[in-house]
This record gives C-alpha cells, sequence and structure tokens, in this order.
C-alpha cells in the first residue's frame, strides 16, 4: 500500500496539530460551560475570531469540507481584478483574465476530495482549464522541469513536477459542484490535482510559474510530502 504524506515526524506540523488541540478544547470547553449560555451563534461569533489566527478549519460545514486557510484574511477576486500570471522558463509570458479562463476549452474531473487531516467529500466534480492547455499556450522551454503555484493570500505555493502538471486531470479549476468557486473554496480560481491530496490544490491561485526544479510549497517546507499521491491514484498514467 502506498504510503501517506508524512507531516514531520509523523504527525501532522506541530502548528497544526496545535491548531486542532484548541479547538478540541475550545469547543469542549464551550459545550461544558452552560452559565455562559453560548448558543450557536456565539459560537459561530467565538470561532470566527479564532479564525484570524488561522482556525478556519473550525467552520463547520454541511458539504463536508472544511475551509483552510494558512493566512487570517484574504482579498476578494472577481473579473474585474482577477489576472493570472504564467512565468518562468517558457517561451511567452503571459497573463490570463477570469473572462480568458472561462473562453478556453473547459474540462470536467470528477474525483473523491481527500484531506491529510481524514476528511473526504465523495465524487466531486470540478470544472476548468486543464493545466496542460496553458502550459501549451505559453510554451514550455527546454529547461522547464517543474511548476511552483503561488496565490493571491500572499502566503500559500504548491508545485508539481512538469510530468504531473500535464495529466489530464490536473485543472485550473472555475467551477466546483456545478457552480463557481466560492471565495472560501479559494475562489475565482483555484488549482486541482485529483490524484493528490487536497493540500497540493492551491486556493487563491494568481501565479504560475515554471521552474528548473521542484521547489517544495508552503505545507511542503513544513513536513509534508512533495508527492501527495492519493493511495488510490495511477501515478504514471495520464489522468483521465
Ligand atoms: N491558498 C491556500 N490553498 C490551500 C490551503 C490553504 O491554506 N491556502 N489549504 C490546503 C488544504 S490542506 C486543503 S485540505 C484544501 C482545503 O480546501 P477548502 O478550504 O476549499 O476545503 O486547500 C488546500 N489549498
Ligand atoms: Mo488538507
Amino acid at each position: 500500500m502506498a504510503e501517506k504524506p508524512k507531516r514531520g515526524s509523523g504527525g501532522p506540523p506541530v502548528g497544526r496539530r496545535a491548531m486542532l488541540g484548541m479547538l478540541g478544547a475550545g469547543a469542549a470547553g464551550l459545550a461544558t460551560a452552560p452559565y455562559l449560555q453560548r448558543g450557536w451563534e456565539n459560537f459561530l461569533a467565538a470561532a470566527s475570531q479564532v479564525d484570524a489566527t488561522g482556525l478556519t478549519g473550525l467552520l463547520p460545514n454541511p458539504g463536508g469540507f472544511r475551509y483552510y486557510s494558512v493566512v487570517g484574511s484574504v482579498p476578494h477576486k472577481d473579473e474585474t481584478n482577477y489576472a493570472l500570471r504564467v512565468t518562468g522558463l517558457v517561451e511567452r509570458s503571459r497573463s490570463y483574465t477570469l473572462d480568458q479562463l472561462r473562453a478556453m476549452p473547459q474540462t470536467r474531473v470528477v474525483h473523491d476530495v481527500v484531506c491529510t487531516d481524514g476528511w473526504r467529500v465523495a465524487k466531486t466534480p470540478f470544472d476548468g482549464v486543464r493545466l496542460a492547455d496553458i502550459l501549451d499556450d505559453v510554451g514550455v522551454s527546454s529547461l522547464g522541469a517543474a511548476i511552483r503555484f503561488t496565490c493571491f493570500d500572499g502566503a500559500y505555493s504548491e508545485s508539481l513536477t512538469l510530468e504531473q502538471a500535464r495529466r489530464s486531470d490536473v485543472l485550473v479549476a472555475l467551477n466546483m459542484q456545478d457552480k463557481p468557486i466560492t471565495h472560501e473554496h479559494g475562489g475565482p480560481v483555484r488549482l486541482y490535482v485529483a490524484p493528490m491530496y487536497f493540500y497540493k490544490s492551491a486556493k487563491w491561485l494568481s501565479g504560475i510559474s515554471v521552474t528548473d526544479k521542484v521547489v517544495p510549497g508552503y505545507w511542503e517546507e513544513r513536513g509534508y510530502a512533495v508527492d501527495g499521491w492519493l493511495d488510490d491514484a495511477d501515478r504514471h498514467g495520464e489522468g483521465i
């Protein structure tokens, strides 16, 4: 059986473990303190304060997802101010507006979303532009071997090898569950790497840079595996 990505010395990175510990203590504290007469709204208000420190996974969400962000607040972007810049070892650097991405051929990928924290959302449809199509559009130079993804939250980053990036189940996604990707889920544009754990799917995607080697991403610098393959992934396949 394939190994799950390692987080530091076998568990979640300290930051996240500490967050989850605080989450448990906080929720239990509220539940066992009836004299505070805390209702659900108070709980949510408390949660959103905690959110400012990055504990976004605390918020319950009926869809089975948790919202994650490594920063407290992220600017909202839409067709008036969104841009995806493709740079680095390419023949023609260029920038795409949201309308330009929408006008490109759209591909649908339906797969289970799986987070290393233990939650899963079965058969989730994403639609968007194949990353491979964007790479063909700009032309990868002969020195290009990997991709570095950056985000307009100003903090998160991710990576793929060029071979992984060219798979047909890797999308620059515009829609999730048949609706435009919401801000909370990383809209208007996020990466979706279907055969890998969801941490590879960078939210609020704003930069794609072709590099000569893999540059480890945000969580990868903090102990996650650079190759985030799901156990059932066809690692050497070409996608769908
Ligand atoms: N920019 C950014 N992208 C991110 C993250 C993040 O904190 N910031 N978290 C990752 C992790 S660990 C997961 S599980 C998913 C969560 O996506 P969701 O918030 O839409 O459920 O986003 C991934 N992409
Ligand atoms: Mo995750």
